[in-house]
C-alpha cells in the first residue's frame, strides 16, 4: 500500500513500542523515516530491517529528547530534502515509579518531567516552524487515558499527561490557520517495554500489571496513528481513547482469574 508515498514522518522513541510499531507501519505505506531514541544500536538495527523489508528511505540518528542543544542541532541540520516534515510523531516517554506523591524521588519526576513534558516542547519547536512555512503539516501526541484521569501513585506522570493533552490543544488554537493538523492518540494499557520501565527492570512486577488482562498491543496503536494521519487534509482527529476492551477507565480493570 502506498497511502503514505512521499511523505516524511519524523518519530521520537522509535526503538521499541509504540514508536517502533509506528514506524514499521508508515515504512508499510511506503513513507521515508527519520527515526530517533538514545539506544542507537537498536534503532540503526531496526532502520536497516526497514529499509530491506520495505525498500524505504529511513535516516536514523541517536537523540535524546531532554537535550535541547542536540535537538536543535540534529534538526537543523538535517539535510533540506529531509525537513520536509510532513508528520511528527512525539511519542518518546515513560514512567518512573509508582509511589505517594509525599515518598516520590525527585529525579524520577525530573526525567518524567523533562522527557514527556520538555522533550515534547523541544522536539516540536524545531519542527513545526518547518511546517507552519509550507502551511502543511500534522502532529500526533502519544498522550494517555493518564492525561484524562489520575489514578492513586500516579500523580506526577499523569500531570506530565495532562501536560501533553493541554499542549496538543494549544498546538492547534495557534496553528490551526497554518493549516496544521494536530492530534492525541491517548492509550490505557498497551504491553510494551513501558512497565518495566517504570519499574526499573523489575519485569515480574511488570507482569503483574497486565495479569487476567489482554492489553493493546503496540500494533493497536499504531494502526489507530496511520488512521488519523491518513485522512483526507480537511480532517482533522482531535483526540482518539483507546483501551484494552478491560479496561473502562484508569483504575476500572477487569481481571479474569
Ligand atoms: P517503551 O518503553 O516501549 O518505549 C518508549 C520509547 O521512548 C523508547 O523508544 C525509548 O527509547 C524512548 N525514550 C524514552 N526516553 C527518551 C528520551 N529521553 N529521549 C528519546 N527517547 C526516549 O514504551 P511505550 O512504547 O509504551 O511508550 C511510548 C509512549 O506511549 C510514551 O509516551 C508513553 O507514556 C505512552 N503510553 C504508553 C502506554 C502503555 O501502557 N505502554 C499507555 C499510554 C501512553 P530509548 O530508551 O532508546 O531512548
Ligand atoms: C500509560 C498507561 O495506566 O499506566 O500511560 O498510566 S497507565
Amino acid at each position: 500500500m502506498d497511502q503514505l508515498k512521499n511523505k516524511i514522518a519524523f518519530i521520537t522513541g522509535a526503538s521499541s513500542g509504540i514508536g517502533k510499531a509506528c514506524a514499521e507501519e508508515f515504512a508499510k505505506e511506503r513513507a521515508s523515516l527519520i527515526l530517533t531514541a538514545r539506544r542507537v544500536n537498536q534503532l540503526t538495527e531496526f532502520s536497516e530491517s526497514l529499509k530491506k523489508k520495505y525498500g524505504v528511505k529511513v535516516l536514523s540518528f541517536e537523540l535524546d529528547v531532554r537535550n535541547l542543544n542536540d535537538v536543535k542541532q540534529s534538526i537543523s541540520s538535517l539535510p533540506d530534502e529531509w525537513k520536509k516534515i510532513d508528520i511528527l510523531v512525539n511519542n518518546a516517554g515513560l514512567a518512573r515509579g509508582l509511589d505517594k506523591i509525599y515518598e516520590g524521588k525527585t529525579e524520577d519526576w525530573e526525567e518524567m518531567i523533562d522527557t514527556n513534558v520538555k522533550g515534547l516542547l523541544f522536539v516540536t519547536r524545531q519542527i513545526l516552524p518547518l511546517m507552519v512555512d509550507r502551511k502543511e503539516g500534522h502532529i500526533v501526541n502519544i498522550g494517555s487515558t493518564a492525561g484524562h484521569e489520575v489514578y492513586p501513585n500516579g500523580n506526577v506522570y499523569c500531570a506530565t499527561k495532562y501536560a501533553v493533552n493541554a499542549l496538543t490543544q494549544g498546538i492547534r488554537l495557534d496553528t490551526f490557520e497554518k493549516n496544521i493538523r494536530v492530534t492525541t492518540v491517548d492509550p490505557g494499557m498497551v504491553l510494551t517495554e513501558f512497565s518495566s520501565v517504570r519499574f526499573s527492570g523489575d519485569t515480574a512486577r511488570a507482569a503483574k500489571v497486565y495479569e487476567g488482562l489482554k492489553p493493546l498491543s503496540a500494533e493497536d496503536i499504531s494502526a489507530t496513528v496511520l488512521f488519523c494521519v491518513t485522512r483526507p487534509p480537511h480532517v482533522n482527529i482531535s483526540e482518539v481513547l483507546i483501551t484494552p476492551t478491560q479496561q473502562a477507565s484508569v483504575a476500572y480493570v477487569h481481571r479474569k482469574k
